[in-house]
Parts: structure tokens; sequence; C-alpha cells
């Protein structure tokens, strides 16, 4: 099987299984799991942040965020591609009581610029408006085709929300993908982000896990509402083991799903119909569009299907994702199996 509907889908490795196994753990929701502790302690050191907190998914903690950032009745600013939008399941509306105000970023890459942000706050307006509360970013932006936001892109908004008085969110659920990308640290490309969330069960390769970085006051009250939201774990040093491997020995093998997400777009680019700049892929996805194939996305993913290849169709396009359980062998078959479809279509 080749499975590269998404970077969530890793098995964990033998090194994780080992020290899932003998992982030491206490009661998380008492403080006491020496383990989450220490994935704790390690992940706000690698972000140059004051506190961390472990939660189960890359949702709650975004959600946990809106919820401390804002309060009811504000607008919360999203690239109109953006997960928090698109993926959430309304959750801004139902648990923080804000509402998604999307910008739409004029690079395809799906990255916001402050002229573009700027242009929908509501900041010191009539009091009938409905006021801006917070900004989130999105690095890699996964449907902008895991693009990456320099530091000093991230730096200009942070400084100009900064200044409206304004807090600024990442999603950096790939965002170890980024740094690689980039041959940048996390911390720099966070740096003046109020707070940042990042999966251990994307690129990074853990079974399940998020952080949550931040401020020491935002992460005593995050534990309060990841509580609320029902993530109050117990002996979840099981977990965080295999999330401090994944954290310490991960990043070092990102480029090696970075470069087979690139031969993927080069042979894509190849094909007849299918539509991609392979320039653009700087990660691990590769999201090209079919619609000059004659055949819908769906109907393509349908027959690689039968080959046991599996991809997600998004309208007009495909999203295949890289990452530790995908080798180059599985692309070059990926590329076959997709020029055999259109040949024979
Ligand atoms: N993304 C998933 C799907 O939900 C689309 C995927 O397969 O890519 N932020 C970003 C940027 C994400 O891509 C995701 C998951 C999340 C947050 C949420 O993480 P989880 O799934 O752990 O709640």
């Amino acid at each position: 099987m080749i499975d590269l509907r998404s970077d969530t889908v890793t098995k964990p490795t033998p090194a994780m299984r080992r020290a899932m196994a003998v992982a030491e753990v206490g009661d998380d929701v008492y403080g006491e799991d020496p383990t989450v502790n220490r994935l704790q302690d390690r992940a706000a050191e690698v972000f140059g942040k004051e506190a961390a907190i472990f939660v189960p998914t890359g949702s709650m903690g975004n959600q946990i965020a809106v919820k401390l950032h804002t309060k009811p009745g504000d607008e919360v600013i999203v690239e109109e591609r953006g997960h928090i939008f698109n993926w959430e399941m309304g959750t801004p509306a139902i648990v923080s009581g804000v509402m998604i105000r999307t910008v739409r970023a004029a690079n395809p890459t799906g990255m916001l610029t402050w002229p573009e942000i700027e242009g929908a706050l509501h900041i010191n307006q009539a009091y009938y408006a409905c006021p801006t509360g917070l900004i989130c970013l999105e690095n890699t932006h996964n449907f902008g085709g895991g693009s990456v936001m320099s530091a000093a892109e991230t730096d200009d908004i942070c400084r100009h929300a900064h200044a409206l008085g304004l807090p600024v969110h990442m999603d950096g659920a790939r965002i170890f993908n980024s740094a690689g990308a980039q041959d940048e640290t996390v911390e720099n490309l966070s740096k003046a982000c109020d707070s940042v969330q990042f999966c251990l069960s994307k690129g990074l390769g853990a079974p399940v896990g998020s952080m949550l970085v931040g401020s020491k006051e935002f992460i005593a009250e995050a534990r309060v509402w990841r509580k609320r939201f029902g993530g109050g774990m117990r002996q979840a040093g099981i977990l965080a083991a295999a999330g401090l491997i994944a954290l310490e020995e991960s990043p070092k093998r990102l480029h090696e799903d970075h470069a087979n997400a690139r031969r993927l777009a080069e042979g894509v680019a190849e094909i007849r119909g299918m539509s991609i700049d392979p320039e653009s892929i700087r990660t691990n996805i590769v999201i090209f569009d079919v619609s000059g194939t004659g055949k819908s996305s769906a109907d393509i993913c349908a027959s690689l299907k039968a080959d046991d290849i599996h991809a997600i169709p998004f309208g007009p396009a495909i999203r295949m994702v890289t990452h530790c359980d995908v080798s180059r062998e599985d692309i070059e078959a990926t590329l076959v199996a997709l020029s055999g479809i259109v040949r024979n279509g």
C-alpha cells in the first residue's frame, strides 16, 4: 500500500515503539507524568518560548489558542484556504463565539502579507463593527501546497499586529517542514508569534499529539481549557515518549520527504492534462490540477486505489503528501500508475 492521503498516516518507528514500551508515566492531569513534562520542557526550549502543553490534536491546540486570545463577538483573520477556517468544523463559532474573517492571499502560496491583512481589520472602528481579536497564520500552508512563510515575513506581520494590540497565533502543524525547507530554526520562524501549535503526528511521524507553545501564563490557562475540551489525558507519557523521538530525530530526515515531493511534482508535470509547477514544491505536499485529463480527480483517485495507491481528491485537484513511510520507489510507482490511468483513459 502506498498511502499519500496525508502525513498523518505514518506508523510509529521501532525506536518510538521501544520508547513507548518503557516510558515512565504518571497522571498528567496532576502534572505528574515525567515524560509529558520532559516533552513540554523540550518543546518550549526548541521554540525559545516559556512553556508548552501536550494536546491530543492540532485542532485542539489551535482552538485553545483561538479561545484564549479572543472574546465572544471578535473576528479572527484566517487565510481563505486555512485549516482553522475550513477543517475545524466551525469550532471557533461553537466554542469561542467568534467569527472567522477570511482573507484571500493574492499569492497562490496562500501566504498573507500585512497590507492584505490590514485591509480586513476592524480596529478602533465604530462600536457597531465587529472587532478583530486575533490573526492566525499557517506555516506551512497546507492547501497553499505546503508553501512556506519566512521569518522576515512573519516578523513583519507580527510587528504591525502588535503595534495595534493584536495577538498572532501560528498554526505550525508542519512548521518543522517549513524550517527544513528554508534552513531556518522553528524558533526564528515563530519567535514573534504569541502562540504556536505544531503537530508531532504529521511530518514528524509520531502516532498522536500536538504541542501548543507560548508564555507561561498563556500555557497555564491552556491547561484549564485543554481539560474543558476533554483533553486532560492521564498516563500520556506513553504517547509523549514517541513525541520526544519525533521532536529530536524526525526533523533531520524531512529533506527526504521534500525531495520525494519535488520528484513527484516533476513526474506529474510531464503527464498529459495534469498541471503543477514543480518549482513551487518546497515541502511535502503536492496538489495538482487534473482537469486537463478529461477525468475527474475522484475517478483518478478511484483508479489509483485499485493499485493500492491512496490520495485525496479536492475539487479539480488531487493532493498527495509524502512522509517517512513513503519511499522514492513508491513515488516512481505512483507516477507509473498515474500515467497509465491517463494513457488508458
Ligand atoms: N490536516 C489534515 C486534514 O485535517 C486536512 C491533513 O491531512 O492535512 N493545521 C493544519 C495546517 C493541518 O493540516 C491539520 C490537519 C491540523 C491543523 C489539525 O490537526 P489534527 O488532525 O491533529 O487535529
